[in-house]
């Protein structure tokens, strides 16, 4: 199968987005105001995270972003994921970041000057050399399903090949621990960037300063420093990246000779979901599901297998160079509920841990990104105790999928409710809800959209 396919054009110029269908989630009075978050923040080809931190385009981000834009605007949430898919690599990644050529390096750190990656497809556009969660599929899917016509019908035919390339890349040459899940070789590519699951692996990685000299971070000058990554952090990203990069983001004996090399729950769940996303599009398109069906069992049974700790009752990240568990408790150890097939006995385990004073999911408050009864529990540090919307908009599913429809209910509530308060914010408050990071950020907007419309 090739991906070799350089067709651009095969979208009809798109229309900004229109006002909801009576009786949708236009009616509710977050919606104007979720609408005006994305079209400020659409750049033309492509929709980025946030004007000031984040002025490109993002993997995974733009997965969240177009499930909320089917709600508004189709066209849009598919173009918006194919201008992703144009910088696909021929191996099948796809870059955790898609630069725009109109954004000046010194816009943000690191920009496509520090990654050096060679123009692999005359004519794309550029991006990272790292990926990000594998999110897509379930996005695609959503899309079609929203509108199964043959636009849509078009429009999977154009995703199956490069879906199944991104997947082929992520369960063949990531498989760096032998046991069918997808490691990821840098903090960035689990999306949940400085979380504590990543700091036992970090602290191998030598925190050196000098690796920042004639390095200008771009979010401390945008956002506040304590709610950034530290400088100790960034260096260690940084030194990470660049080792990569000098192998020339090759795959082999990763365990051997990268510095962190990790198995995280929440990326290889959403693997796994677009494994079943994929059967469900393969079933569409014509091509053959249970090869996806297949896999997708395989990698449910790897991450309860390698990932499980029956101490904590919940999934845990797992450094491959050393085969330990990291001690954290995270919230990417409770997003497998967003697996069909997870054992029951799984299943009620982490619905229970959600419900207990560390995750303390309830009607006031979504539930936070890390323990709150941890000693380094931070409520504005980046991933270190914030509420994030992504993830507890994948847990919403997850509690739905297995039938906690009270428990869900109440979680979508409860994400409403922040936001009603707060605004469209990157990241919240655990404690007081107010809003932390970027303001006017798009998959928060663009979920809210899609949690609205659900419940009309
Ligand atoms: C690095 C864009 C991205 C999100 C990540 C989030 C943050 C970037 C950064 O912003 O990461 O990729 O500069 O901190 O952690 O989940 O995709 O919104």
């Amino acid at each position: 199968m090739s991906i070799i396919d350089t067709t651009t054009s095969a979208v009809p110029p798109v229309a900004p987005p229109a006002e909801a269908e009576p009786g949708g989630g236009g009616r509710h009075e977050l919606w104007p105001a979720a609408r005006a978050v994305l079209e400020a923040n659409w750049s033309g080809r492509h929709t980025v995270p946030s004007r000031t931190l984040y002025p490109h385009q993002w993997s995974w981000d733009a997965a969240f972003i177009a499930i909320g834009l089917a709600r508004l605007a189709p066209d849009r949430a598919w173009q918006d994921l194919r201008s992703l898919f144009l910088a696909q690599w021929p191996d099948g990644r796809v870059p955790h970041i898609v630069f725009d050529p109109g954004i000046a390096e010194r816009d943000y750190f690191p920009g496509p000057g520090f990654w050096q990656v060679p123009l692999r497809r005359p004519g794309h556009p550029d991006g990272t050399g790292i990926v990000q969660p594998p999110a897509h599929a379930l996005a695609v899917w959503e899309l079609y399903q929203r509108a199964p016509d043959a636009v849509g019908l078009a429009q999977l035919r154009w995703f199956y090949p490069r879906l199944v390339a991104a997947q082929d890349y992520l369960l063949g040459r990531r498989d760096a621990g032998g046991g069918g899940l997808a490691a990821i070789v840098h903090p960035w590519e689990s999306g949940l960037d400085n979380s504590p699951a990543w700091d036992t692996a970090l602290a191998a990685v030598p925190a050196d300063l000098t690796v920042l000299a004639g390095r200008q971070r771009h979010d401390n000058r945008v956002a506040a420093v304590a709610h950034r990554p530290t400088d100790e952090d960034y260096a260690r990203f940084v030194a990470l990246a660049l080792a990569y990069r000098d192998h020339d983001y090759a795959d082999d004996a990763l365990a051997d000779r990268h510095g962190f090399v990790v198995e995280c729950p929440t990326f290889n769940a959403l693997l796994g979901a677009a494994e079943r996303a994929l059967a469900a599009i393969a079933g569409v398109v014509g091509a053959d599901p249970a090869r996806h069906l297949a896999r997708a069992g395989h990698i449910t049974r790897a991450i309860d297998d390698r990932l499980w700790n029956p101490r904590t009752g919940m999934y845990h990240a797992r450094d491959v160079r050393t085969g330990r568990l990291s001690p954290a408790r995270c919230v990417n150890g409770l997003v497998p509920l967003i697996l069909p097939d997870l054992p029951a006995d799984r299943v009620a385990a982490l619905v229970a841990v959600l419900g207990s004073d560390r995750f303390g999911m309830s009607a006031a408050m979504p539930v936070p990104s890390y323990d709150r009864t941890a000693t380094d529990f931070d409520p504005v540090r980046y991933w270190r105790g914030p509420v994030w919307i992504n993830i507890n908009w994948l847990l919403w599913r997850g509690l739905r999928a297995h039938g906690c429809a009270t428990e869900a209910d109440r979680l979508r509530a409860a994400m409403i409710d922040l936001v009603g308060r707060s605004g469209y914010y990157e990241y919240f408050h655990p404690v007081t809800g107010a809003g932390v990071g970027a303001a006017a950020f798009s998959w928060t907007a663009a979920l809210l959209l899609d949690l609205l419309a659900d419940g009309d």
